[in-house]
């Protein structure tokens, strides 16, 4: 028979069980939760939303922002067989309502701030059977019930004196397995249509594992701060899993992430493990925040897109924290590609997390040898176990064992991996590939730039060139003409931008990648 195992009581009750349960599983604004907290509050969950119908299998929509409630919530829905699907709370009601009727989800769980729109979104979702909402009532088309008074149904049933009732069934942990359908997390990459990744309870195991356990060697005494939302793999793993998985603790922020705020958390809670994306990294320098304003933090790491080492080595200088650049996907649940601690090679992004094997391939499928660049695939453990209801979508991403990652890689001979862009987002000039990483690094070695992106536009004979997007540096200043001559200076010719355009920022994603292919059709105009 297959061994049962079941997320939640992975993450949560071996704590119980070890007699840690005083230890501090969560902090931040909303206060502290400990173990003992945390387990109590996600068994009541978890027999209420049994009591309220949800059944293994069917899915959950999380709406929520990053709180103790997300924690129990999805930890809950996990503890019962049910599948809870986090989305980003950036969505507006039309977006949600998508969402909704595309996972097919009976229950819609949502943070007070977020009830009105989630509210508007459920009246066109045919399949939703009810809401449920921390704090707030909301008037809506579902049935909508309170997440506190669901957490207090077995309190009221215990004082009764019902001893097989309330507590015990609040135990009862529905019978999965490693590769029981966990949850699901919704990934557009940077153009698409919203594909759920379906990720398999194990999943969770293999991430604490490896990156949690072996890159960032978390530990009892860490302290977690996220930029990234739990809402996008990145952060669920920062801010839930890797924290629960140690015995650790979580310092969750409901506000949106700004490096003023997050400075602030940091050092209020004593963070030791910081987590952001490039662009974060760039806004805290430009936010101009002291030098010891993450005294406390051991280490950092980097996700989302490639960390140019010239950003690398003025957060690192200004900040005395070092930054572990890495790669991952919602496809694989978290990194693996990593630097490690004490080998970090800026620009890069390190070498394959244990447990993890990547290869390069050239269109034709063969393996490119090193130093010849190609679409990097990735196998492992984590993998989600496709797209819900997206078959041609699944089969062009998961191809057997390996994943088709979509971005082109070169490894060097030193057996580092290095990020050349999307594949889709490599151009000819001149005839020879161009990196846009390679340009964007060389502009970013300028003292006036604080970031900058590089797509293809053709010019005026149709052939396709470098245009440059940049922000300059707070007081930076630098014309056209200038960072053009810096780049042919720094490049070989034909790869210098042969246009600069000056912005103040970039269109993201919900989960803040930049947009290129918005930036590729401004720059076509
Ligand atoms: O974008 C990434 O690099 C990433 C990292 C960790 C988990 C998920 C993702 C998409």
């Amino acid at each position: 028979m297959t061994d049962l195992f079941n997320a939640c009581t992975y993450l949560l009750d071996r704590h119980i069980e070890r007699g840690d349960g005083e230890r501090l599983a969560l902090t931040g604004a909303q206060g502290d939760v400990s173990y003992a907290e945390l387990h109590d509050r996600v068994r009541r969950t978890a027999a209420g939303l049994r009591d309220i119908g949800l059944r293994p299998e069917q899915r959950l929509l999380m709406f929520m922002a990053d709180s103790p409630d997300f924690v129990v919530v999805f930890l809950a829905a996990m503890r019962i067989g049910a599948v809870p699907v986090p989305v980003s709370t950036m969505s507006h009601a039309d977006g949600l309502t998508e969402l909704l009727r595309d996972s097919r989800a009976r229950l819609l769980a949502v943070s007070p701030q977020y009830a009105g729109v989630a509210a508007a979104a459920a009246a066109d979702a045919p399949e939703l059977a009810g809401m449920l909402v921390g704090g707030a009532s909301v008037a809506a088309s579902v049935p909508v019930h309170s997440l506190d008074s669901l957490q207090s149904l077995d309190e009221s049933l215990d004082e009764s004196g019902d001893e097989v009732g309330a507590m015990d069934k609040a135990d009862e942990v529905y019978p999965t397995t490693a590769d029981s359908p966990a949850f699901w997390l919704y990934t557009s990459g940077t153009t698409g249509t919203p594909k759920a990744a379906m990720h398999r309870h194990g999943s969770i195991r293999v991430v604490c594992e490896t990156y949690g356990s072996q890159v960032l060697g978390i530990r009892p005494g860490d302290r977690c701060l996220s930029a990234a939302k739990a809402f996008f793999a990145y952060g669920l793993g920062n801010s839930v899993l890797f924290p629960l998985s140690a015995g650790a603790s979580a310092i969750l922020e409901a506000a949106p992430s700004r490096p003023d705020t997050l400075a602030e958390r940091a050092r209020e809670h004593g963070a030791t493990l910081f987590f952001a994306g490039p662009t974060f990294f760039a806004n805290m320098l430009r936010a101009a925040l002291p030098p010891d304003a993450l005294s406390g933090v051991r280490l950092s790491a980097s996700a989302g897109e490639p960390l140019p080492a010239t950003l690398y080595q003025r957060w690192t200088s200004h900040f005395g924290v070092d930054i572990l650049d890495g790669i991952g996907m919602t496809e694989m649940l978290h990194i693996f590609l990593s630097n490690r601690a004490g080998s970090v090679r800026a620009g890069t992004t390190g070498v394959a997390v244990p447990g993890y094997d990547l290869r390069i391939l050239d269109e034709e499928g063969r393996e490119v040898p090193v130093g010849t660049p190609g679409t990097l695939f990735v196998r492992g453990d984590s993998t989600a176990t496709g797209y819900w209801s997206r078959y041609a979508a699944s089969r062009q991403v998961f191809q057997g064992e390996w994943l088709r990652t979509g971005d082109t890689y070169v490894r060097e001979a030193d057996g580092y991996y290095t990020c050349l862009g999307r594949t889709g987002d490599m151009l000819k000039a001149s005839g020879i590939w161009v990196s846009p990483a390679e340009v964007e690094n060389r502009l970013l070695a300028h003292d006036a730039v604080a970031q900058a992106v590089v797509v293809a536009a053709f010019d005026a004979d149709g052939l396709e060139k470098p245009v440059a997007y940049v922000v300059l540096n707070e007081g930076g200043a630098a014309g056209e003409g200038e960072l053009i001559e810096f780049c042919r200076a720094g490049l070989p010719s034909f790869k210098r931008p042969r246009r600069i355009v000056f912005v103040d920022g970039y269109p993201t994603t919900a989960t803040g990648k930049i947009r290129r292919v918005e930036l590729r059709a401004m720059a076509a105009e």
